[in-house]
């Protein structure tokens, strides 16, 4: 079998090498010159544990190349971003997609398997790309097996998830679900779920969906509880203790490059339906306003005008700033301008980060955490003593230990110290 797949990123390069690994010559094909330039030179462009070994090997043993154009190959897979565009309801674009298969286009035959991986609006297999595909004058099903199978790793563990997960196959007609299901069989150990393309956009929009719409009402839950003064961290803990209920954690938003992108591409398709979704989106995008209003309280009649962020990133123990809440409640600090703000983050590097948390907190009068790294969860004392407050608001609550001499402030006792009711969303 030979396969070509466009778009070397988080998830094509790691798919590619990994069909490599299993003996498939494979051909990356990527549009930026610098990426094929390093993968060329023996060197990924991306940080993932393990994928360096693994191109070294995939290059030795002589089953993988990468170039800039498209060649001939039995199965293509296309992983290529989609971005929200700026229309009204931050649709989906498909655009680099398209532009994929077109490139393609010339190259099929028939018998060729064509697999979408990237994440896309419900329906873009049917109204779009098979229409694409059928313009040739292939008929999809018959000569063209044409299939959406998303991905759903987690970066870090790429890899072992690649292998290891359920792997949902979505084609226009069964008998391109089974062809892709051949083709997927190469590594997968996890359970092949077969099923049709509208049902694999869909299900996978709704994965990172589910994940929002909980997370906007444990962060309502926040709201609610600061206004009739109740802990609504004590809260989520007791509701949990029930066998069928798991309340999601509340924070100071919700980033990356899914959850706060794929429930647009759903709320874009059906406005009018898709309420609970657009709520959701609306309660978390407006976490970092509430949490900036907390911090304005927080810091009135403080020793300094100095506070410090802990955290930029848009989750705990990654490098990823895209779409971070952080970044948001850091622009809105700064445009306030009323406060010194530094920042502490031991995965960013950037000019704005303090590299030395003593000095992040020299004459600090609130610690801001907003990113839950593993480093931040054994802070003590010894590292605040330069601070002239020791004060920390946990928008994620994960210290571990909290000295007597620090004033440890959460979404769960937030009322004691700002009793004014903040305005919600
Ligand atoms: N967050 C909260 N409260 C929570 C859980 C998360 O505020 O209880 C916030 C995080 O701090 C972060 C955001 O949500 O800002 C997203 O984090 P995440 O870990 O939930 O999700 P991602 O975006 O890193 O990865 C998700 C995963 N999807 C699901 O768990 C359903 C992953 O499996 C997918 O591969 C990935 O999206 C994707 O590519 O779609």
């Amino acid at each position: 079998m030979k396969l070509c797949t466009i778009g070397l990123g988080y998830i094509g390069l790691p798919t590619a090498i990994m069909f490599a690994k299993h003996d498939v010559n494979v051909v990356g094909v990527d549009i930026d010159p610098r990426v094929i330039d390093s993968l060329n030179r023996g060197v990924i462009h991306i940080e993932e544990p393990g994928l360096q070994e693994a191109l070294e090997e995939v290059l030795e043993k002589g089953t993988f190349s990468s170039s800039l154009n498209v060649e001939q190959a039995d199965v293509y897979i296309v992983a290529v971003p989609t971005p929200n565009q700026s229309d009204q309801y931050k649709s989906c674009d498909l655009s680099y997609v398209l532009s994929a298969v077109n490139r393609v286009i010339p190259y099929l035959e028939i018998g060729n398997v064509l697999i979408i991986e990237s994440t896309i609006s419900p329906r873009s297999m049917d109204d779009f790309i098979k229409p694409l595909v059928e313009k040739t004058g292939f008929i999809v099903g018959k000569d063209i097996h044409l299939v959406h199978c998303p991905e759903r790793v987690l970066p870090g563990q790429i890899l072992h998830e690649l292998v290891n997960n359920n792997r949902i196959i979505g084609g226009i007609t069964p008998q391109c679900t089974d062809a892709a299901a051949d083709v997927y069989r190469t590594f997968v150990k996890g359970e092949i779920i077969k099923t049709d393309a509208k049902t694999a956009e869909m299900s996978k929009l709704m994965e990172n969906t589910y994940r929002d719409v909980n997370i906007a009402l444990a962060n309502e839950l926040t709201q609610i509880c600061h206004e009739l003064e109740i802990d609504a961290l004590e809260v989520i803990k007791m509701a949990n203790k029930h066998p069928r209920v798991q309340l999601h954690s509340p924070g100071p938003g919700v980033g990356g490059h899914c959850l706060a992108v794929d429930p647009y591409f759903i709320i874009s398709k059906s406005p009018k339906e898709s309420r609970i979704i657009q709520l959701s989106r609306e309660i978390n995008t407006s976490m970092p306003n509430i949490v900036v209003k907390h911090i304005n309280e927080l810091m009135k009649e403080s020793p300094t005008n100095v506070l410090t962020l802990f955290g930029l990133t848009y989750k705990g123990n990654v490098d990823d700033t895209r779409e971070s809440p952080a970044i948001e409640i850091l622009a809105q600090l700064k445009e306030q301008g009323k406060y010194e703000v530094r920042c502490f983050d031991p995965h960013v590097l950037h000019p704005l980060v303090d590299i030395n948390i003593q000095d992040a907190l020299k004459d600090s009068s609130l610690i801001v955490i907003l990113t839950d790294h593993d480093e931040f969860k054994t802070l003590n004392g010894k590292y605040l003593s330069g601070m002239e407050r020791k004060r920390i608001f946990d928008t994620k609550h994960i210290l571990n230990k909290i000295e007597e001499e620090i004033e440890y402030i959460h979404f769960g006792n937030i009322h004691q110290f700002v009793k004014k009711q903040v305005a919600t969303i």
